[in-house]
């Protein structure tokens, strides 16, 4: 198999480990090329520091997709997080049109958390990034980003299993399209994903122990290796699991240590256990 080629379009935050300072060493580590198509340039990310830079690349990102167009560059992925503006997100969706070629299209919607919405998020994005959602082929909302989704308050979402898979399916699209809820706790001291398959029509959940803490860019640890796992070749559900097993395996190390949540995961020593064949990241022994 030749090393897939994924683009990554999320910003850059210098200090906070999310986005593509994620991204791009866990696809490294899966063995994935990443091609990152930067939507803002921060010093931090906007959760929990004060007085962060924004440099805001809408006007570069055009200029970069000609280039690549010109290049006649192909992704086996097409994968979307984080965004800068409101004009950004139909640079995205031109983007996801003239790139998705074959490849998998997974869109983040990165709205918000804890019920929430980001600092930088207008209600316009907010609406633009559900447009946005409707080009992928999967996405991975958390809880506050489905209820924003499906315009509903975040209060009022359905509780309980029943509610997580109303959740789910309302989302889909009528099957059309694949959903990994993240944050999804269907028994107490457990937490994972709900997923949604479009290719098979089945909601299946995956499920690992919860970690009593919550740490920065968590989702974006989880959205990376599920894109990796996807380009890899695996199923949903394997994809999910092995993102879950990843996250709580990087949660469980960064509660030990009794590092600050604005800093993310402690990530790096562990990303030896992505370099195996897709099905060991799955493996219990994470
Ligand atoms: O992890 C999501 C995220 C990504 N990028 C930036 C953020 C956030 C969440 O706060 O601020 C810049």
């Amino acid at each position: 198999m030749s090393t897939p080629r994924v683009t990554a379009i999320h910003d850059l935050s210098g200090f906070g480990r999310c986005s593509l300072t994620v991204a791009l060493p866990i696809l490294s580590a899966m063995g994935v090329q990443c091609c990152p198509l930067p939507t803002a340039f921060l010093s931090t990310h906007t959760g929990g520091f004060e007085g962060f830079t924004f440099l805001d690349m809408t006007k570069e990102m055009p200029r970069i997709a000609r280039h690549w167009k010109e290049l006649a560059l192909r992704f086996d992925a097409v994968y979307s997080g984080f965004l800068g503006s409101a004009r950004q997100i139909r640079v995205v969706e031109d983007f996801i049109r003239d790139f998705r070629g074959d490849g998998v299209v997974v869109v983040d919607p990165v709205m918000g958390d804890g019920g929430a919405v980001y600092r930088t998020y207008t209600p316009e994005m907010c609406e633009g990034m559900a447009r946005l959602a409707e080009q992928a082929d999967v996405i991975t909302p958390n809880l506050t980003e489905a209820a924003l989704l499906l315009g509903v308050p975040y209060r009022e979402l359905p509780a309980g299993a029943a509610g997580l898979r109303a959740i789910v399916e309302r989302l889909s699209l009528e099957g059309r399209r694949s959903v990994v809820l993240t944050g999804a706790s269907l028994a107490p001291g457990s937490t994972g994903a709900l997923c949604f398959d479009a290719a098979t029509g089945r909601t299946e959940a995956v499920q690992t122990r919860r970690v009593d803490r919550d740490f920065h860019g968590t989702g974006d640890v989880f959205s990376s290796v599920l894109t990796g796992a996807l380009v890899r070749g695996a199923p949903l559900k394997e994809a999910a699991r092995a993102a879950a097993e990843f996250v709580r395996a990087c949660a469980e190390r960064t509660a030990a240590e009794n590092l600050p949540m604005r800093e993310g995961v402690d990530f790096e020593p562990l990303l030896g256990l992505l370099t195996g064949p897709a099905s060991a990241i799955s493996d219990d022994s994470l």
